[in-house]
């Protein structure tokens, strides 16, 4: 499955493997989103197919869906599932805390949802991801079509009254149109270098009308399983 892997390939490969080993018989697990949860889909399919692991899986985009049937999970809905024991997956940066920013795959709204539905969260992940303080990666915002532009606006408006260094938004483009979430909605990325108060961006954001999430997971993820392009893998 591996073959001769590049460090940052390496990295993810080593973090989802071992995050794999906390997956247990009969459970259900939240499937991640993004190239670092796409290995250890592909890991759990392996252990399906040569432990007879029996396991079901919630996907949390439709593209991780196709990958868990490609590879033998056996795939329900989150309404099927109800509760999970478990969702494993990526993250755009975290914290010391754990705190996460999130929806660089565009997939942050169905990750908030199930990774919020489960008993634990683990995050696999490189070391590249860590940071001493959320932000330098852009946050995204899940809007609804329906005057996304109105809704940029009032973020603006909100951005300029908040403990952040940058205020640019930008919509996120799939080529020369917007992209478009699973769900049909838009993304805003904004641009805000560092993000002094984490919680109360969080919650403010949602407060805006046609937002419907947004990338910042506080107090969600309980673990996280960090590889190295040696082939080392760090559990904090
Ligand atoms: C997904 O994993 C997204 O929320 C996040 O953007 C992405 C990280 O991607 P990758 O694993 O490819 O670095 O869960």
């Amino acid at each position: 499955m591996t073959g001769e892997l590049s460090p940052i390939d390496k990295a993810k490969f080593v973090a989802a493997k071992r995050a794999v080993d906390f997956v247990e018989d009969g459970m259900k697990v939240g499937l991640g989103t993004g190239s670092t949860a796409a290995w250890m889909v592909r890991c759990l399919g392996e252990r399906v197919r040569e432990e007879g692991l029996r396991i079901k899986g919630v996907p949390t985009s439709a593209r991780t869906a196709m990958l868990a049937r490609e590879v033998g999970i056996d795939v329900i809905s989150l309404d099927q599932a109800r509760w999970l024991d478990v969702t494993i997956d990526g993250a755009d940066e975290f914290d010391g805390e754990f705190n996460l920013i999130k929806g660089g795959g565009g997939a942050l709204l169905q990750e908030k949802i199930v990774a919020t539905a489960s008993d634990r969260m683990i995050v696999i992940t490189d070391a590249s991801k860590e940071v001493e303080t959320l932000g330098a990666f852009p946050l995204p915002v899940e809007v609804i079509p329906f005057g996304w532009q109105t809704s940029k606006a009032l973020l603006e408006e909100l951005l300029i009254s908040l403990d952040v260094m940058g205020r640019e938004t930008t919509l996120r483009m799939n080529g020369a149109v917007a992209y478009v979430t699973d769900e049909g909605n838009h993304i805003l990325d904004l641009h805000l270098n560092r993000i002094g108060n984490a919680r109360q961006l969080a919650m403010a954001l949602n407060q805006i009308p046609g937002v419907v999430e947004n990338g910042l997971f506080m107090d969600i993820c309980d673990t996280v399983v960090i590889g190295y392009g040696d082939g080392r893998v760090e559990t904090r």
